[in-house]
């Protein structure tokens, strides 16, 4: 899918033209379609094969020509054209924070400077402070902005998982002197990633809130420090946190704000300037005065809108469909009945199956899905034939001691590099259930692999359909798409890989696999019974990707649930 390769050329473009002080009518627009398109849930390529790039919002004639000549030659003309007498390291020296367009030109025009070491160096000169309007505060000040480029580059986003902690233990520490207190921005959202953390609070003795805030302990900076607002870095991850004290009278508008997304409230305030109000994090008014602000049920009530989940708050068709009172009834982590994707000692998990059977039951499962791996993955202590039936004995034999819990003998079975699955048909017909993943040959057909995975009727499920990981990992080469099409034509489910490090399938190829009308499952990966916990973080993809509990065989009774295995037999 080439989605993110144009949206990123129209980024640069767009970059380019305000280095370059052009229209900013024009530059907006080149802004807006990039997100637009990266963002859009179906096929870019797809789309102007069929003639409907314009089912992309904010695409113009202008900007659906630079798409027809990209994916017809793979270049822009347009981005050759802005990019002349440009180095191509501008784009980057462009991103960095308090280094404007004019001053960039002064320190190019001046040292010929080409990338960030050029500029550190210049930084450094003697020479530079007597430029027109180079004083020392500002060198400081651009010093500043590249630290930050720079350490923002090395950290990138991080997982949901890894910042869900960081967050709870900030709002515990900050509990006894708010009144009220939540997450906000992306986190709220639950969004995959998360750049920086918002938290938002009211207070009866506000004058101490940023007080105690700047003394976290696990505070390692204090990047400011005022009346209403402070903004530290934790060690964790140097993670930068934000956090605000608004007026109780404002708490809901200011939650509603600092969710996010931008793009939800910008169409938001699109519709509050069609009826006469203006919205802000202080309220909704009408006038002078102010017709609600205290809860977010309130704001969203002026707009006859119940409250949208924060994970829908994407401006993905969430405030159309509100208004029509379309929104779905998304998944909740009480839906969830089991998981069926956890690895016991008979593999590489370290917990016993008695032991996976105990915690599933206290944390109210009817279900657990035993899914070791098979045996070509040796380096996950893969199990041959004989181990394998040696676990399903010892799982009928620890079924005998606990009569309330359902256990299904599963494996995460390895798609071949031929596309052929790890274990003879008459193995695979001796479990309830069967994980196709890919582990090996990321680069080798892996698309084609699947689909012929998918050809076996014992598969049930595929496992980390894209196999990207969030530290680094890229994922397989992989056209989702074809694989998503095909699984929703013959009742194969995709996971959602819950693990904090995959969450795999993400939102978008939720959306996907949503409209493609296939079934999801949410699976944990857990390899011992504390991962269990990330049942929230795959619940919160899913309900990113819209999904009500129908879609998801996780939320089924156990003798309800549709595997395709179930259903063909049927
Ligand atoms: P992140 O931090 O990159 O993971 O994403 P967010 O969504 O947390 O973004 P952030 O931290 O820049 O801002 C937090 C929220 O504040 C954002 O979701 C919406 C609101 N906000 C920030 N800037 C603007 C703006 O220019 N206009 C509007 N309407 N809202 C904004
Ligand atoms: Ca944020
Ligand atoms: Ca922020
Ligand atoms: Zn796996």
């Amino acid at each position: 899918m080439k989605n993110s390769e144009i949206a990123d050329i129209l980024d640069e473009i767009a970059d380019i033209l305000e280095f370059k002080g052009d229209n900013t009518f024009k530059i907006s627009a080149y802004r807006k379609a990039s997100r637009n398109i990266r963002e859009f849930p179906e096929d870019i390529e797809q789309l102007w094969r069929n003639g409907e790039l314009s089912k992309i919002p904010g695409i113009g004639k202008n900007i659906s020509d630079h798409i027809d000549e990209y994916l017809k030659s793979g270049s822009i003309s347009k981005y050759k054209e802005v990019l002349e007498n440009i180095p191509k390291t501008f784009v980057e020296l462009m991103k960095i924070p308090n280094l404007g367009p004019k001053t960039l030109k002064l320190l190019y025009d001046r040292f010929k400077i080409q990338t960030i070491e050029d500029l550190k160096n210049v930084l450094e000169k003697p020479e530079t402070l007597t430029l027109p309007g180079m004083g020392r505060k500002k060198i400081e000040n651009i010093k500043q902005g590249l630290d930050l480029y720079i350490s923002k580059k090395a950290e990138q986003r991080i997982s949901l998982g890894v910042a869900f902690p960081i967050v709870s233990e900030i709002v515990e520490y900050m509990k006894p002197v708010c009144t009220n207190i939540s997450p906000c921005g992306s986190l709220r959202r639950m969004k995959e990633t998360i750049g920086d953390i918002d938290i938002l609070c009211t207070s009866n003795n506000p004058e101490n809130i940023i007080k105690r805030f700047v003394k976290y302990p696990k505070a390692l900076r204090i990047l400011a420090e005022g009346d209403t607002k402070g903004s530290i870095i934790v060690k964790e991850k140097s993670l930068q946190v934000d956090l605000r004290v608004v007026e109780p009278d404002s708490y809901g508008a200011a939650l509603q704000y600092f969710t996010g997304s931008k793009q939800h409230n910008i169409k938001l305030r699109t519709l509050a300037k069609e009826k006469g109000l203006k919205i802000s994090e202080y309220g909704v008014f009408k006038g002078e005065k102010k017709i609600a602000g205290k809860t977010e049920e309130e704001v969203y009530r002026v707009f006859n809108m119940p409250v949208i989940p924060p994970e829908l708050r994407e401006d993905r068709g969430e405030i159309e469909e509100a208004l029509k009172g379309n929104l779905p009834d998304l998944v909740e982590q009480k839906d969830i009945l089991g998981d069926f994707h956890v690895h016991s000692d008979f593999s590489d998990g370290s917990n016993t199956i008695e032991e996976i059977v105990q915690k599933s039951i206290s944390l109210g499962y009817k279900f657990i899905g035993i899914a070791d791996h098979s045996q070509t993955s040796k380096f996950a202590g893969g199990m041959d034939k004989q181990k394998l039936l040696e676990r399903n004995k010892k799982i009928d034999e620890v079924v005998q001691r606990y009569p309330g819990i359902k256990i299904f003998k599963g494996a995460e079975v390895d798609i071949l590099g031929n596309g052929n699955l790890d274990y003879p048909d008459e193995i695979l017909a001796q479990l309830d259930f069967v994980i196709g993943s890919i582990h090996q040959g990321f680069h080798k057909n892996v698309t084609e692999r699947m689909i012929k995975a998918m050809e076996n009727p014992y598969l049930d499920i595929i496992g980390h359909p894209t196999g990207r990981l969030i530290s680094g990992r890229e994922g397989y080469d992989i056209d989702i798409d074809r694989v998503i099409e095909y699984a929703g034509r013959n009742g194969v489910a995709l996971e959602i890989n819950a693990y904090f490090d995959r969450l795999d399938l993400n939102d978008i190829n939720v959306l996907k696999a949503r409209q493609k009308g296939a079934m999801l499952v949410i699976g944990t990966d857990a390899h011992n019974i504390n991962m269990f916990e990330y049942m929230k973080l795959g619940v919160a993809v899913a309900r990113r990707g819209w999904l009500d509990k129908k879609r998801i065989l996780n939320c089924y009774r156990v003798f309800d649930i549709p595997l395709r295995r179930k259903r063909l037999n049927k």
